[in-house]
């Protein structure tokens, strides 16, 4: 084919789309090439991660320009009280697997927000209605893996997971809602009062959660004494490694397609060989009762007795919940 001047145009154009595509990629799949994308610039891993997918629906992750922003965009209609998915980034470190002892920081910065997406560009007040009348659960947090054994650590299924909850929906809650005390394990990061929750999953991990007072938007903070808090007071034992650190948002359910938008983050960890932290041990922090918005038992008790044991605490929510929907129902 020969070029002629009005192919030119069309060349541009073409030219233009490969730019625009390679800053941009999208992976919606569970496993390799389909789900993950690796930054050549930044210590970042991408992963799509539907864990969860009950068929109900889809998550896709879009990096773009290398991994400096990330959308994840998703549905899912069934089972509104289990995660379906944790589209995310892994710091991938050199320092892995980090001894907590060492450990001096894991510092966080970003902005994050989240829309249904086709009320995305509306007001304020209707984008918030939106989030409520499509029932998006969710939350956005950073996510972290730890072990007794270093190898173990950033191995499939460490011991620990320790997540810190930077935003949340109303009706989801941590492992361990109903063993924990929230109402006496707090500690304030910036200005920010967390509560901790503790319990075991169904793949017989301690889970860790610490849950915000509100909801961020925005982070710039240093969470490591998120971690050295667990050690301290004796929650998990101080011989242990941090193996994995990441951010992203675990969903559970939408009727609309949701878009969650991370930008302008930076994902870091720091060690000191010499640093002794039981010459300067975390002090405790004057307690406050647990906000309204921060989940607790009292939230989802109802008519029948409490037979919350382990793992059944989620059939046993989920039975409460159509309960109250039945009870609704009838009043309204
Ligand atoms: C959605 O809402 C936020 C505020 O929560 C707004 O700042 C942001 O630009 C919107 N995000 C997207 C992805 O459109
Ligand atoms: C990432 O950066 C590399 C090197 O600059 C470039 O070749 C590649 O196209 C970029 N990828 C994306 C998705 O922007
Ligand atoms: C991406 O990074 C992960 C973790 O560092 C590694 O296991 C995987 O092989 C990498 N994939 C590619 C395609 O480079
Ligand atoms: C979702 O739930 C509805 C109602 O229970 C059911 O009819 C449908 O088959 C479910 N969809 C999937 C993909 O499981
Ligand atoms: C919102 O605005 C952005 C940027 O102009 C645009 O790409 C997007 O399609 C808009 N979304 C809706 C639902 O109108
Ligand atoms: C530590 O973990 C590694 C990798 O998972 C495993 O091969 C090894 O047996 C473990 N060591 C001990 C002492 O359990
Ligand atoms: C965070 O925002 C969601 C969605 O608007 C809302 O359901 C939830 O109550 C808020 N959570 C907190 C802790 O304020
Ligand atoms: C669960 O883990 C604990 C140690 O964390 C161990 O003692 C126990 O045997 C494990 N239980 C099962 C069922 O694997
Ligand atoms: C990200 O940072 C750049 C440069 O500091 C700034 O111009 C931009 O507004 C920031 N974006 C967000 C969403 O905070
Ligand atoms: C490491 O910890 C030691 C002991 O607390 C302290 O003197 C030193 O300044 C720390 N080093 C760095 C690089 O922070």
């Amino acid at each position: 084919m020969k070029w002629t001047e009005s192919a030119w145009p069309a060349l541009a154009v073409l030219f233009l789309t490969l730019q625009v595509g390679a800053q941009s990629v999208t992976k919606c799949g569970n496993t390799g090439d389909t789900s993950y994308y690796n930054s050549t610039t930044l210590p970042y891993v991408f992963y799509n991660n539907p864990w969860g997918n009950d068929g109900s629906g889809f998550s896709c992750i879009t990096v773009k320009n290398n991994g400096t922003a990330f959308d994840a965009t998703w549905r899912w209609i069934n089972n509104s009280d289990s995660v379906h998915a944790y589209p995310h980034f892994k710091l991938d470190s050199p320092l892995y697997p980090l001894s907590v002892r060492e450990l001096a920081a894991v510092d966080f910065e970003g902005t994050w927000g989240l829309n249904v997406t086709s009320a995305a560009n509306d007001t304020d007040q209707q984008r918030l209605q939106a989030l409520d009348d499509n029932y998006v659960q969710y939350n956005v947090a950073l996510d972290m893996f730890l072990d007794a054994n270093a190898s173990q650590a950033s191995a499939d299924l460490p011991g620990y997971e320790i997540m810190v909850w930077l935003s949340y929906s109303y009706d989801v809650y941590p492992v361990g809602i109903d063993k924990s005390s929230p109402d006496k394990d707090q500690y304030i990061i910036g200005d920010t009062r967390f509560f901790l929750f503790s319990g075991t999953n169904s793949q017989n991990q301690t889970v860790f959660s610490w849950l915000p007072e509100h909801n961020l938007t925005a982070s710039n903070a240093d969470y490591s004494p998120l971690i050295h808090y667990l050690w301290q007071f004796n929650f998990m034992p101080a011989d242990i490694y941090l193996g994995t650190v990441q951010f992203g948002t675990e969903t559970y359910h939408a009727t609309s397609e949701v878009l969650f938008r991370a930008t302008n983050y930076t994902l870091s960890l720091d060690r000191n060989r010499t640093q002794d932290l039981s010459q300067s041990p975390l002090q405790r922090v004057d307690t406050v009762s647990v906000p309204t918005q921060v989940p607790t038992m009292d939230r989802f008790k109802s008519l029948s007795a409490p037979r919350l044991c382990g793992g059944n605490s989620i059939s046993w929510l989920a039975g409460v919940w159509s309960v109250a929907f039945i009870w609704l129902t009838v009043v309204w």
